[in-house]
């Protein structure tokens, strides 16, 4: 489209992404232009994209409706329809879903579920439902195994959106009799479970799932649900012992430190009370969430739990041990003698009795396995001490194990409960991953959490591949340390091109992510990596009092890895992860990509540029990309002809088909390279921008003969 004095633009702005503007000058092949924001601006015609001057005040609700489909034009799409609280569009068959960290009132009503039970995509507005009812159609009709792949950076929603698109499977494939509902709802109750447990406040989210999941529904030949598995992806253990400002621990912590003590005399039971007073949460100042109740939310996951079929002695343990860790994290030693280690003083001890008490192991033993290690020679073994600090790493060490197989436990007795169906043919899988994350310090958990992300993207294949194995092989070798584990990433990636070793780097590493750079501090990458239990902690706890606890720490045999013996966490994670592909590899997939619309997790502001930055990183604009090189924009004959006529009026007049007119149309203004079809008209991209500016040309130049008549009567 030719760009004239007068044409209204979008132009590129540093705060605001793209502006909109008109242009007052033209020389060259550059163009000044006035922007709305007050700015003149001097850019490069080229750099200049044409603005949709006939575009609906509310927007439209699918960007392939977009006359001009092209970034600022998409951009301001969403952000009109933001404003005006419709957070659903779709980009073709990929909804896009912004959060609105508000709640919208009949959003997700049951009505709402009833109007789009069978609605096919495009009818009704964009919403979560209708993609889902795409999705259980499909797998209805043509007996395929369909899956709905949320995805977006951490807070952008997925969590929230998953549990709509899982309400609305058990709406549609839910039972008539009550009696029948079991499964859905402990499929539904799975999510307030798995939350206390494996979601925390993080600087990014309130509520962030350090955890991914996948879940598979399983239906029977009737389309009703027969039976689920909920897959896990590596928990973040780290965060048991360790947090920082602002964020929090695991829900649960607070939450039972915050139960009812009336109704349940926890507090009396499990020793708690304030949290302040415990090390685990108190590297962090923040204990509260702004709109959440924790006591409150402890009888909630009580009785979800109670649904998903945890007995009351099982939820007694579980949050017994929940307990034990805020005691264990209490356990504080102190140097004696040269390199051995003793409890620091009475509070110690009081804690160490408590959580003796709660874990129903021997006290003394507990202290053993704490402050000292078994050292196997050929000839003996020697009981070796260690000094406080070894003494502390054991502690948490012990602490991050006992979580995460509580949290396994959870996953299973879950799947369990809920039961598979062994006929079922067909599911849809939903899955939620903890999003694209880069912080101060990024570690391990990062980059496990990426590399999901970057498989998801299937950007993948460009990424450097090895750095797990190569993470494996430094920690088989007993004298390696973070350093010489940078070494050896530096010498064997130094010419992948995205790879990158920071100046004067010794131990970081730089990825350039499809979503931007990380750079990643090694530091923790060999502990982190190594899955094992120390010996003396595993005996200690198998020959708990307590059967659960002893359950959790099974005697060892040839299926589980030998304790002390190292087992990498990070190639598990990939097998884990290939397993995933190839389950999605045999699934239709359907795509929601969230967005976060500011980093403050406020409603009603919409940040253009960061917008645009998840748009381009989550794929959106190339999947516009590669739809502008086949006929992005279309039009039902009459809207076009009501739109452009005005271009031919003689084509009105004549008595022709509609398809004809348009044709007539586009032949007069030279266009080729169109389609015509049944009742559409399909372009090419630019082709709507270019009718658009010889209309506006034509009105124009009217315009002027109008105002020549005018002045000649005067
Ligand atoms: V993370 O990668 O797990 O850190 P998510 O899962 O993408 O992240 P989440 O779904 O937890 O983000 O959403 C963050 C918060 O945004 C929620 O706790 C809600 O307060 C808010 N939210 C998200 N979606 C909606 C919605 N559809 N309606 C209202 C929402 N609020
Ligand atoms: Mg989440």
């Amino acid at each position: 489209m030719e760009i004239t004095v007068g044409s209204h633009v979008w132009v590129e702005d540093q705060e605001l992404a793209w502006v909109d503007g008109v242009v007052t000058s033209v020389n060259g092949n550059e163009a000044e232009v006035e922007t709305i924001n007050g700015n003149q601006v001097t850019t490069k015609l080229s750099k200049l994209y044409p603005k949709d001057m006939e575009a609906p005040d509310t927007g439209v609700d699918d960007m392939t409706k977009l006359s001009y489909l092209h970034e600022p034009a998409v951009l301001h799409n969403l952000a009109t329809r933001y404003g005006i609280k419709e957070i659903y569009t779709y980009c073709g068959n990929i909804l896009i879903a912004i959060n609105p960290f508000q709640a919208i009132s009949h959003l997700y009503d049951t009505e709402l579920m009833d109007s789009y039970k069978g609605a096919q995509l495009g009818d009704r507005s964009p919403h979560v439902f209708a993609i889902t009812d795409v999705a259980y159609r499909a797998m209805n009709n043509e007996g395929k195994s369909n899956s709905i792949l949320v995805s977006g950076e951490s807070g952008a929603g997925k969590t929230e959106t998953t549990k709509m698109v899982m309400r609305y499977l058990a709406y549609l494939g839910g039972h008539a009799a009550a009696e029948a509902r079991t499964v859905e709802r402990k499929v539904l109750e799975s999510n307030p479970v798995l939350e206390a447990f494996g979601n925390a406040k993080t600087v990014r989210n309130n509520n962030s799932s350090r955890f991914g999941k996948f879940v598979e529904i399983q239906f029977d030949a009737c389309g009703q649900i027969s039976g689920a598995a909920i897959r896990t992806y590596l928990l973040e253990k780290s965060r048991v012992c360790q947090i920082s400002e602002p964020e929090r621990n695991y829900h649960c912590f607070y939450l039972l430190c915050a139960a009812p003590p009336k109704s349940c005399q926890e507090i009396e039971k499990y020793k708690l009370g304030d949290p302040k007073s415990f090390h685990y949460l108190n590297q962090s100042s923040c204990y509260e969430l702004v709109g959440v109740d924790d006591s409150h939310d402890y009888l909630a996951t009580k009785k979800a739990m109670d649904i998903v079929g945890i007995s009351v002695e099982e939820q007694d343990a579980i949050f017994r041990i929940v307990a034990a860790i805020l005691h264990l994290g209490n356990i504080a030693f102190a140097l004696e003698g040269e390199d051995s280690s003793v409890l620091e003083d009475d509070k110690a001890k009081f804690h160490l009795q408590v959580t003796a008490e709660l874990l129903m192991c021997d006290l003394e033993a507990l202290e053993t396995a704490l402050c000292k290690r078994n050292m196997v020679t050929p000839e003996e073994v020697i009981k070796r001490s260690l000094d406080p600090l070894g003494a502390a790493i054991s502690r948490d060490g012990l602490a991050k194990t006992i979580y995460a197989r509580l949290f396994d436990w959870l996953v299973k007795k879950i799947n369990v409960s809920i039961g598979q169906d062994p006929d079922s043919k067909c599911l849809i899988g939903v899955l939620d991953i903890y999003g694209f994350e880069s912080f101060k310090t990024s570690s391990f958990e990062q980059f496990c959490i990426n590399f999901t992300n970057e498989k998801l993207q299937q950007h993948f294949n460009q990424k450097p591949g090895g750095i797990i194995s190569l993470l494996d092989e430094t920690c088989m070798f007993p004298k390696s340390t973070h350093e010489t584990f940078a070494q050896k990433l530096y010498q064997t990636f130094k010419d992948h091109k995205r790879f990158v070793k920071p100046k004067l780097a010794r131990t970081e590493f730089t990825i350039v992510h499809y979503a931007g750079e990380v750079q990643y501090q090694c530091d923790q990458f060999l502990d982190k990596n190594k899955d094992y239990i120390v010996p003396e902690h595993q005996e200690l706890l198998s020959t708990s009092k307590c059967s659960f606890i002893a359950s959790l720490f099974p005697s060892l045999n040839a299926e589980t890895p030998k304790s002390g013996k190292f087992s990498s966490i990070g190639s598990r994670f990939k097998l884990q992860l290939q397993q995933l592909m190839d389950i999605l590899n045999s699934t239709e997939p359907h795509y929601i990509r969230c967005i976060k619309p500011n980093s403050d997790l406020r409603p009603e502001i919409f940040e253009n540029v960061s917008v645009l930055q998840q748009l381009r990183s989550g794929g959106v604009l190339e999947a516009i990309r590669v739809k502008c090189e086949g006929y992005p924009t279309n039009r039902i004959f009459s809207e076009f002809l009501e739109r452009f006529s005005i271009l031919v009026p003689e084509v009105l007049k004549e008595n022709v088909e509609e398809n004809v007119a348009c044709k007539s149309i586009m032949e007069k203004v030279g266009l080729s390279n169109y389609q015509i079809g049944k009742t559409k008209i399909f372009l090419r991209a630019g082709q709507m921008a270019e009718l658009d500016g010889r209309k506006a040309k034509l009105l124009g130049e009217s315009a002027k003969v109008i105002q020549k008549q005018v002045r000649s009567r005067i």
